[in-house]
Order: C-alpha cells, then sequence, then structure tokens
C-alpha cells in the first residue's frame, strides 16, 4: 500500500514529469497497489467530447474486499473506526477491521433479505455513526449504487434525489443528535415518501428512541433485520464482482441551474483515487488516528472517512457531534482523548473556533497531532495562520486540498511534509493531475504570474463519468464550456512559483460554510413562496461561513402588512424546500429587479450591493429601469 507515496519534494517533481509523460504506466502502477479479482485490459479509454471515460477497464473488484477483507490478516485486531458520540459523556466505540468486516458483511445480508439487487439504487439518510459506514459498505458489497443525502437536507431534498434515482430502498434512523438539537430524520423520511412511489422498504436505525410510526409492509427495523440474518447462521456475504466501470454510488450536488446533478463514480477508478490521494496527501502511517470533521452526507465524508482511509488501513474516526457542543473545546478534547494524529476539517469549522479566542484550547493537549488539512473553500490567512500557530504549534504542515465532488479525491493540494506550504495556496497538483488556466475564450493561459477559469486537460481515475440519468447535462457543465477540457467553475491564480490559488466560483454556485448551493435553487425555493413575485439570491462575504445569502425579494402584497413575519414565512420555505443550509442571511424587499432590456437580471449589480461595494456599480446604462438600483442601494442591509 505504501509503495504509492511519495517521500521527497524531489521524487514529487519526478513522479509528477512521468505521470504526464507516460499517464497510463503511471495509474497502472498506482492501481497495483490494490486487490484486483481481474486486472485491466486497458488502462485507460477517453474522449471529453461526449463525454466518454473508463478507467481499468476489463478489470473485476469489489472495493469492500480493498477496505475490508485485505486487511483482515495484518489489521484484524486494529480499529477501523472510532466513533465518539455528540454527547462526551456516552460511550465511545471501537469497531477493528474483523468486527467492521463482520458488520458489514452482516448488513449486506440485510440488504439482500430486502430484496435488494446487484444496481439497486439505494438511499442513505442517517446521522454520523458507525451504522452509516456500514450502511455504504454493505451497498458496495453487493452491487448495490448507494446515494447518501446529508441529514441537513429537507423532506422535498430526500423526495427528489429518491425520485431521480429511482430508489428502492432507504436507509434511515429514527433520530439523531447534533450539538443540542434533535434530527427527526424517520419522520422527515416519511414526509418525503408521500412523494416517492419506488421506495418499498424502509430499513430504520434505532438511535434517539424518539416515537416514529413505522408503515405496515414498508418499514422495518434495522436490529430486527440483524437478528433475522443472525439466526439464518451465515455471517460471511461473498463481495459481488463488480466491473470496474460498474457504478458505486450516486453523490447529489448543486450546480447553477435549480436542480442538482446526480454525479456519478463507478468502482475501480473511484477507489484507486481515493486510496491513492489520501495516502499521500495526508502521509498516513500505520497506527496514526485520522480525524476528518465532514460528514458522510458529503463528498469528503465518502472519500476522507470511508473509503480512502479503510483501503488503506487507516484508523478512521467518525465524530457525530458538531466542533461547538458542549463547548468549543470539543474537538480539542476529541484530539486528545484518542491522540488524533492527522485532522482534516474546513475553514468554516476554523473561523468559527477562532471566534471563541484561546480559551477553550487552555490545557488541552494537541501535541499528537502531526499534519492538518482544510478543505472545501478557500482558506483566508488569517485562519490559516490560526490553525498553524494554535493548533499545529507551527510544526505540523497544513495541506490546502481543493478539489470538487465531481473529481472524487484530492486535486491540487500539497503533499505533507513534502511540498512547501503557502497560506491560501492549494499549491500543486498530485502527479496525475493536469491543470490549466484558460481565458474567455478557452485559450490556454501559459506561463507563470497569471490568473484564469481552472480546467484539467486529461483525466484521472476519479473524474465523475456522467450525472445521473442526464448524460447531456453532465456534458453541458462540465466539458462544454472549454473545447476538450473538464471545466471546473473555479477561478485560480497560478504565482511566479507556479503554485495554485483558488479564488472562488465564477458561475452561480454559492459556497456557503463549504457547502455548494445553487442560487438558482435558493431562488426557487423563495418564489414558492405565495407573496413572492420574482427573487434573486447572491452570496456575500460572511466572516463564519465564507460566504451569507443575500436574497432581493419582490414581494407586493405582504400578508397583514408585516415584513419580518414575511421574511420569517421565506426563511421557512426555504428551509422546508432545501433545508437549513440554504436559508437566507439576509432578504431585502425590492419593487423590482434590475434587468437588462432582454429581461436578464443583472447579478453582477445585486453581488456589489450586498457586498457592501455601491461606489462602483459599473455600467448600469443597458438597464431597462435604471432607477432601482438607486432604490435597492438605498434599502442595503
Ligand atoms: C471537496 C468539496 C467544491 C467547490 C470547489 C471550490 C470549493 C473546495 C477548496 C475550495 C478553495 C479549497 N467538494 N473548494 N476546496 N476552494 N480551496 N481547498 O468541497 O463539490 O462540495 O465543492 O468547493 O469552489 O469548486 S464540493
Amino acid at each position: 500500500m505504501s509503495n504509492m507515496k511519495i517521500s521527497s519534494f524531489e521524487e514529487y517533481h519526478q513522479v509528477y514529469k512521468h505521470s504526464i509523460e507516460q499517464p497510463e504506466e503511471f495509474w497502472a502502477g498506482i492501481a497495483d497497489n490494490f486487490q484486483w479479482r481481474k486486472k485491466w485490459d486497458n488502462v485507460l479509454s477517453w474522449n471529453f467530447k461526449e463525454p466518454n471515460i473508463k478507467w481499468f477497464e476489463g478489470a473485476k473488484l469489489n472495493i469492500t474486499e480493498n477496505c475490508l477483507d485485505r486487511h483482515l490478516e495484518t489489521l484484524g485486531d486494529t480499529p477501523a473506526i472510532i466513533w465518539e458520540p455528540n454527547d462526551p459523556t456516552e460511550n465511545h466505540r471501537v469497531l477493528t477491521y474483523k468486527q467492521l468486516h463482520d458488520k458489514v458483511c452482516q448488513f449486506a445480508n440485510v440488504l439482500k433479505n430486502n430484496g435488494v439487487q446487484k444496481g439497486d439504487r439505494i438511499c442513505i439518510y442517517m446521522p454520523m455513526l458507525p451504522e452509516l459506514a456500514i450502511a455504504v459498505l454493505a451497498c458496495a458489497r453487493i452491487g448495490a449504487i448507494h446515494s447518501v443525502v446529508f441529514g441537513g437536507f429537507s423532506a422535498q431534498s430526500i423526495a427528489d434525489r429518491i425520485k431521480d434515482a429511482e430508489c428502492k430502498v432507504v436507509i434511515t434512523a429514527d433520530g439523531g443528535f447534533r450539538g443540542t438539537k434533535d434530527l427527526p430524520l424517520k419522520s422527515v423520511i416519511d414526509d418525503a415518501l408521500v412523494q416517492c412511489p419506488s421506495v418499498k422498504r424502509v430499513i430504520v436505525l434505532t438511535r434517539s428512541r424518539t416515537p416514529v410510526s413505522m408503515i405496515k409492509g414498508r418499514d422495518v427495523w434495522w436490529e430486527d433485520e440483524i437478528k433475522k440474518v443472525e439466526t439464518q447462521g451465515n455471517p460471511e456475504c461473498p463481495a459481488e464482482e463488480m466491473d470496474a466501470e460498474d457504478m458505486l454510488f450516486i453523490l447529489y450536488t448543486s450546480g447553477s441551474t435549480g436542480k442538482p446533478k446526480g454525479v456519478v463514480h463507478t468502482c475501480g477508478g473511484y477507489m484507486v483515487y481515493a486510496g491513492y490521494t489520501f495516502a499521500n496527501t495526508f502521509q498516513y502511517n500505520p497506527g496514526d488516528v485520522y480525524f476528518c470533521t465532514a460528514d458522510i452526507g458529503w463528498i469528503t465524508g465518502h472519500s476522507y472517512i470511508v473509503y480512502g482511509p479503510l483501503s488503506q488501513g487507516a484508523t478512521t474516526l467518525i465524530f457525530e457531534g458538531i466542533p461547538t457542543y458542549p463547548d468549543a473545546g470539543r474537538f480539542w478534547d476529541i484530539v486528545e482523548k484518542y491522540k488524533v494524529n492527522i485532522l482534516y476539517t474546513a475553514p468554516t469549522a476554523i473561523r468559527s473556533l477562532m471566534s471563541f479566542g484561546l480559551d477553550p484550547l487552555k490545557d488541552k493537549d494537541l501535541s499528537s497531532i502531526k499534519v492538518l488539512g482544510s478543505v472545501g473553500e478557500p482558506i483566508n490567512e488569517e485562519a490559516w495562520h490560526w490553525f498553524d500557530d494554535h493548533i499545529g504549534y507551527n510544526k505540523a504542515p497544513i495541506v490546502d486540498t481543493w478539489w470538487q465532488t465531481e473529481n472524487g479525491g484530492h486535486m491540487i493540494t500539497p503533499i505533507a511534509g513534502i511540498t512547501p506550504t503557502k497560506p491560501g495556496y492549494a499549491t500543486l497538483p498530485l502527479p496525475g493531475i493536469q491543470p490549466v488556466l484558460v481565458d474567455e475564450n478557452g485559450k490556454e493561459i501559459e506561463g507563470n504570474g497569471v490568473s484564469g477559469n481552472l480546467c484539467i486537460k486529461f483525466p484521472w481515475p476519479g473524474i465523475l463519468r456522467t450525472t445521473y440519468g442526464d448524460h447531456e447535462r453532465c456534458r453541458l457543465t462540465y466539458f462544454a464550456t472549454y473545447e476538450n477540457m473538464y471545466f471546473t467553475g473555479d477561478g485560480c491564480l497560478r504565482d511566479d512559483d507556479g503554485y495554485y490559488r483558488i479564488t472562488g466560483r465564477v458561475d452561480d454556485v454559492l459556497n456557503v460554510s463549504g457547502h455548494r448551493i445553487g442560487t438558482a435553487e435558493v431562488e426557487n425555493a423563495i418564489n414558492m413562496h405565495s407573496s413572492v413575485v420574482e427573487s434573486a439570491v447572491v452570496g456575500y462575504p460572511h466572516d463564519i461561513k465564507g460566504q451569507g445569502v443575500y436574497a432581493f425579494v419582490v414581494s407586493p402584497n405582504q400578508h397583514g402588512g408585516d415584513a419580518e413575519l414575511n421574511k420569517k414565512d421565506i426563511i421557512m420555505t426555504v428551509q422546508r424546500i432545501i433545508g437549513p443550509i440554504a436559508k437566507p442571511d439576509k432578504i431585502q424587499f425590492v419593487s423590482g429587479l434590475p434587468k437588462t432590456r432582454s429581461g436578464k437580471i443583472m447579478r453582477r449589480i445585486l453581488r456589489k450591493i450586498a457586498e457592501g461595494d455601491t461606489a462602483n456599480l459599473g455600467d448600469t446604462s443597458t438597464l431597462l429601469d435604471p432607477s432601482v438600483v438607486d432604490e435597492i442601494k438605498a434599502g442595503a442591509l
């Protein structure tokens, strides 16, 4: 497994060069570090036109054999998962590789008993428990395709995702705990399923013991189903033999249109890429305790809580709660309790903890930390230095990992302890990754000290293969903007040293606390409110969240004439339609939106107003009615 790890900056440059000159040879060498039932006939065939991308064609494997079975002999008694509960007084749990293997097999048999077959889509809506990882792996074990939906999404969002993928089974829990909140997960699922005739079975894990209603013939308890397979007596569940290009999972992500896309990853390429990047970026060593604070409902959790670490035989810590419960020292308590060596978190969490000052760090022993990681959004220099000074004691390299749901794993990132870092910079591409900057006309911008739109010009094993049920959408979103390139949607600069700094989205996608939210999605939700005629949503700089959601709303006939009440009601609507993560931070009622003669909303102007930068709004002469701009400026929040 360690054959993949680069061990010096010099070696990085050599390997990088090789990976560009002989990509197939390079990736075949990486793939040799995994266990295949049958090796590939062909490393790569691709075109970005359709697109049609195939890695390791002809190879057969099961990712769970790589994450579980192959470690049993050497690491059977090593912790695979350490679980820390939301409530620090509740007992933690440890699952060794042997125990995790057995539980995955057991639950895979539960799925089979409930009619799940290879290729079926399974929606998973669960709290951060070992059982969430077990459910994910059990699907992969039998070739079912998981679609994990983050616990912060509403019933409507879940229903949209279930319908899009025609899921047959939902796996959930009665409820969950996050900080002081109880999440009524099963009840949210019940609301969603009113619209979802494809769902034949709901498997419900007991967690919170909140009363739930179970529907006869549809809903079963996780624990009862486990008892059934126990009495059936066969604890094994042979892993399904998968083609490298069979679907492994779908994960929905927001784009610039109103409807989230189901990003599709496949078994072979995703496994290789998640494992390769985990081993290299973090420089994981046997025995290290690794803690990624993301939720498994996001790609970071898929690749860097479950598949990446487990494929490398690592010990991965799953935390059920939030950084500020019961107080803002919680992460540091966890680091101390388990002697965490590698901590991977998000700038929004760092900024939020920074705001509590240094008190929560008093008497916390963080000396176990060797590597720090950041993901999800650009990290500002202040947060970078705080992380470096107060958490890493200036001894732990910070890996600022840039990548996307569509990429499967890290793309541009330092390699811990090997790549010299610079605050705010994702630094250099991993070997195998060929970033390019392009101008508006799609012309490559060469040389250093330049900026442009970030594209990737050659495939890597973790690249998305399609968007579920709509390949044309995949082509249009990622491969049609610039010919023969994958377009990331991010702006980027390359400094004089050739280091990359990602500057943020160049499309109508917001990044709120590291969560991708399409402005169109939020607008659609706001527009559902009966008082709303139309709306425009933009982002604005937010101290903790990175970006906040600013909504300009045309709402002439407010019920009862109470603007504050109406705002609350609109916020509730967004919460119901999308979920709490998309709630507007600011709502400004306006009498009209700035539009061009062709009816397009001039978002550039609204963005400037939301940022508080009203001095130079640029050319407003093409507006249908320039006077609305003055009104909006005057009423800005
Ligand atoms: C992993 C993840 C992807 C978008 C991406 C960027 C932004 C992520 C960084 C970053 C600057 C980083 N997947 N982004 N990481 N920007 N520096 N290190 O977040 O699909 O949910 O979001 O997030 O804009 O396009 S994601």
